[in-house]
Order: structure tokens, then C-alpha cells, then sequence
């Protein structure tokens, strides 16, 4: 796999995610100088992505957390549902990973533990008793473990917590209601921190739209109870012009410098009215200062960073994927494997959820273009998707030499063009997401790339692929399926952009996949 890179103006942070894509509910902790960060990945497999770092700044995925069909089995997984909110803590030597599969009843919540977050991790094991979701994970100064959740059962709505034995995944007491929040929408997402003698409890509240924010409340102990700060939420960008909005869902890290910072879940909505976000919830970075009284202060715009060029190009001559890859439905080495002449061979699986396996990424950049370099096996078709839900998304189809463009958009599924005899082998097919003309957030464009020549078979406003359409707390991702029999996949490129000559011809260096970036706090 290879990596283009170029060099990039520096940026203030603020208004730029450090992992771009579909990643929210971002959760942090530090080992030493190193940072080790996973978010939520509803009905993908692999779940939960696991990211490391050592500037907060520069992220690189090492694994995820439920990498194997059986510790996520994604099959009848619609879409937003699956693996919620995790949070990710380093205790005793071991990394302990907790979060929610909605997915699975009565008992959803599940832990693994790991020695390195790179993988293996454990098999998850599930306590009982806890309904709700956003489940974190504290240890009080005796060793007591404590899940504090955001609870829905009903009578006890709010932040509940219980104490717990992590090793055997065993509830030890009724769940207490400690906090219902400050009276906005939706108290959820609580992470509890020791900061000098006192307990903070942050949540989010507002909902995880444009009403979002972070709200605190701290006591001396980690059962509360716990006092409200004065000036809640403490960080919310709500009725704000900022570009960045939905901005909420945090979680505080003490940098190894002594001050600390938070990550937080934000959206880059872009058009007219009301604005279409089409990457989902992505994950930023703040500075924190705590204030005289002892209550964090968030400064988004804390960090510059040089932006990373975010172009790849995967030709799957390794044995195993890179852990970006993911799928609806099924898990990718369920449906994937490493084709004798390289690449990879795809074969169709029927998804009880209805969502075709793809082997996709998650888009991260506002502009971008994809091409996928496949080949359908005999009596086969392929198709290179855009996929916002299992109910939004389009597909360049590459069937009996001929190539179509595939529109959905909620119960509507027509074809918006074609290209004739258009896919000779060789040919690759490709999606593009391009500056808007209609007012939208962007323009994607479907075509087929034959000898170098890219023909466009149709265009249509981004717009019907954003979550303002579809709804729901994920993202855009392209990739690849075999429709029907089988397809061999020799190549994926991403780049990152909107200013693409029709061939591109840049030669790719060998760096990271992920893109780097040069990065330092504003005021160094
Ligand atoms: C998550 C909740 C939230 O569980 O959205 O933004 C939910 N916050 O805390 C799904 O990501």
C-alpha cells in the first residue's frame, strides 16, 4: 500500500478534524508519551477502530477492537445500530475497552481487554443488568471498578453507575442514578476523571445534532454527588455561525507535557439551508485549561497542524488487509480473499440486513476521487458504491462490458446513466465527490476509466447522500462488491481533493497509508 503526500498549509485545528471520516464518539487515554484513541463504527466490521499517537495530533489506526466475525458478527446489523460508544482505559498494565452493541439483548454492554490496542483483544464479555448506553469505565483509588452509564430504563433515565468486577464481567450492585444532566436533551456520554481531589463527571447533552454540547459536574468522591458547574454546557458551538458544529460527545486526556486536552466528536456541514454533513461525525481536538475555580475551559483552536494528504493507493498484495477496511453485513474476511495473480477476490454474501458486503472506507476529505481497478468474474457484475445507509447510496456497475450508474435515494433506485461497451479489462471504475452546483454540500460524479480517459456517465447533488437526508450517526464510505458471483479487486485509489486532472498519473511514494501531520500547539 502507498501513500501520495504533499506538502500543506499549517492550519488551526479548530475548524479541521485530526481523524477525518466517520469517528465519533471519540475516547482517549495515555500510556507515557503514547495516545491510544477508538471510536464507534455502528454496523461495520471490523468494529471500533483503534488509533495511536504520539502528539494527539497525528493519527494512525493500528487495529480494531472487535476485529474477529465472532466478537462483532455484523450480518443482520441494521444500519446505525451495532457498536455505540466506547471507552478505552489503560488500568493494572492492561488496556480495558468498553462499549455497547444495541444490537444485542437484554445485555449489551461488553468489555475486552487487551496488552497492546494494536490487537489481540480479548473476547468481549457481557454484563448483565446495565441497560443503556455510552457505558465508561472508572477505578476508584481502593481498586473498585465502576461502569457509569447513560441509563434507559425506565423510572431511572439519566447517568447511572453501578460497580462492577471487570474480570468477571459481573455487575456487584443496583445501578444509582448519580446525575440527569443540566436539563437539555439527551445527558449521555459520561467519562469520569481524577483531578486532583476531585471527581469530574463530563457528558454530553443537547443531542448529538446542532444542539450539542459538553456538560461537567464534579464531587469528592467517584459516587457523587456530584455538583453541576456554573456555566454549563462548558462547550457547545449550538447557534454559533462556526464551521464546525454537532461539536459535543468528549473525553479529557492530561497531555505527558502535565496540561490536558480533549477530544470531541464535531460535523462539517456544508450547502444551503439547512447544511448537509456527509461525512459524519468526525473527531477534533481541543486544548483545556481549567479555570480558577477548577472547571475546564475547551479552546478548539489550541493546535495548528499541517494537513495530511489523506491519498492512497492499496493494490492488496499483502496477505492481510489494512485495518481501514470495512463492511456492512459482513465482516471482510467473509467474503474476501487474496486472489493467486494479486489483489483480492471478492465474492458476493447475501446480508440478512440487506446491505450488500463492500469492501469500503470511510470518506474523510470534503473533495476526493475514487477509482477501483475490478474485474468481474464470468457471469458476474461488480460495482464501485458511495454508501451512506443501505437506503442512500450509488454505484458505478461494471457488467457484461458495459457500465452504469446506480442511483438510491430512500425507496427510490433507478439507473441515471451509462456507458456502453464502456469497460473493456483493465478499465477502472470511478466516483467522485467534486464542488456543488446546486447549493449542496458537493457534487458526486459516477464514471468509467478506460486507456487513461475518464467518461462520465452522470452527476447528482451530494446532498442525497448526507445524513440531513438519510439520517442516522454514520457516514459516507466507498467500496467495492461483488454483485453477483465473484469480482477480483487489484486496485483501490483515494485522492484527496477536488483538483484532479482527468489521468492521473502521480507516481506514489512509499510512506504510511494514513498521511502525516506536521503538527505543534499554536502557542509554541
Ligand atoms: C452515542 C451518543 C452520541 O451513543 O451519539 O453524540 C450516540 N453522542 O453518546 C451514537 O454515536
Amino acid at each position: 500500500m502507498t501513500a501520495q503526500t504533499s506538502v500543506q498549509p499549517s492550519v488551526r485545528l479548530g475548524e479541521h478534524p485530526v481523524i477525518a471520516g466517520f469517528h465519533p464518539d471519540p475516547t482517549v487515554c495515555r500510556v507515557g508519551r503514547d495516545y491510544y484513541l477508538a471510536t464507534s463504527s455502528f454496523e461495520y466490521a471490523p468494529a471500533v477502530p483503534v488509533f495511536h499517537s504520539r502528539d494527539l495530533v497525528n493519527w494512525q489506526q493500528v487495529g480494531n477492537a472487535l476485529a474477529t466475525p465472532e466478537h462483532f458478527p455484523a450480518g443482520d446489523v441494521p444500519a446505525s445500530q451495532g457498536i455505540y460508544a466506547p471507552t478505552l482505559r489503560h488500568y493494572d498494565g492492561r488496556f480495558w475497552l468498553i462499549t455497547t452493541n444495541v444490537s444485542r439483548t437484554p445485555s449489551a454492554q461488553l468489555l475486552v481487554t487487551a496488552a497492546d490496542p494494536a490487537g489481540p483483544w480479548s473476547s468481549p464479555t457481557y454484563i448483565e443488568g446495565l441497560r443503556g448506553i455510552d457505558p465508561d469505565l472508572a477505578w476508584d483509588d481502593d481498586g473498585s471498578c465502576f461502569v457509569t452509564y447513560c441509563s434507559n430504563e425506565p423510572g431511572r433515565e439519566g447517568i447511572a453507575q453501578a460497580r462492577i468486577d471487570p474480570v468477571a464481567g459481573v455487575r456487584l450492585e443496583e445501578p444509582r442514578l448519580i446525575w440527569r444532566g443540566t436539563g437539555l436533551a439527551y445527558p449521555e456520554a459520561p467519562h469520569l476523571y481524577r483531578v486532583g481531589s476531585w471527581w469530574y463527571l463530563m457528558i454530553a447533552e443537547g443531542g448529538t445534532e446542532r444542539g450539542h454540547g459538553v456538560s461537567i459536574a464534579r464531587s469528592r468522591t467517584l459516587t457523587g454527588p456530584f455538583t453541576a458547574a456554573p456555566a454549563n454546557p462548558v462547550f457547545s458551538h449550538r447557534s454559533t455561525t462556526q464551521p464546525v458544529q454537532n461539536t459535543g460527545h468528549a473525553d479529557l486526556v492530561q497531555r505527558h507535557e502535565g496540561d490536558w486536552a480533549a477530544v470531541y466528536l464535531g460535523v462539517r456541514p456544508r450547502g444551503t439551508t439547512p447544511l448537509f454533513h456527509v461525512n459524519g461525525r468526525e473527531t477534533f481536538l481541543a486544548g483545556i485549561d481549567w479555570t480558577t475555580d477548577g472547571w475546564p475551559a475547551f479552546d478548539p483552536h489550541r493546535f495548528t497542524a499541517r494537513l495530511p494528504d489523506r491519498s492512497f493507493t492499496d493494490r492488496f498484495d499483502d496477505e492481510l488487509l489494512h485495518p481501514r477496511w470495512i463492511s456492512p453485513g459482513a465482516a471482510p474476511a467473509d467474503f474476501t480473499t487474496p486472489h493467486p495473480d494479486g489483489g483480492v477476490q471478492l465474492r458476493r454474501v447475501a446480508s440478512p440486513n440487506g446491505s450488500p458486503a463492500m469492501l469500503g472506507v470511510r470518506a474523510g476529505d470534503q473533495h476526493w476521487t475514487a477509482e477501483a481497478e475490478v474485474t468481474p468474474g464470468p457471469g458476474s457484475s461488480a460495482a464501485l458504491l458511495l454508501r451512506l445507509d443501505d437506503r442512500h447510496w450509488c454505484a458505478v456497475r461494471a457488467e457484461d462490458g458495459t457500465a452504469r450508474g446506480v442511483l438510491r435515494i430512500g425507496p427510490v433506485e433507478c439507473e441515471i446513466g451509462s456507458l456502453v461497451a464502456g469497460v473493456a479489462p483493465g478499465a477502472a471504475l470511478r466516483l467522485s465527490s467534486v464542488p456543488a452546483t446546486h447549493d449542496g454540500p458537493d457534487d458526486i460524479e459516477l464514471a468509467a476509466v478506460t486507456d487513461g480517459v475518464v467518461h462520465l456517465i452522470a452527476r447528482f447533488d451530494g446532498r442525497y447522500l448526507s445524513t440531513e437526508v438519510a439520517g442516522g450517526f454514520t457516514g459516507r464510505v466507498i467500496g467495492v462488491t461483488a454483485e453477483h458471483g465473484t469480482a477480483r479487486l487489484t486496485s483501490f485509489r483515494y485522492t484527496a481533493g477536488h483538483n484532479q486532472a482527468e489521468t492521473i498519473t502521480a507516481a506514489p511514494v512509499s510512506e504510511p497509508a494514513s498521511g502525516h501531520y506536521d503538527a505543534q500547539p499554536a502557542d509554541s
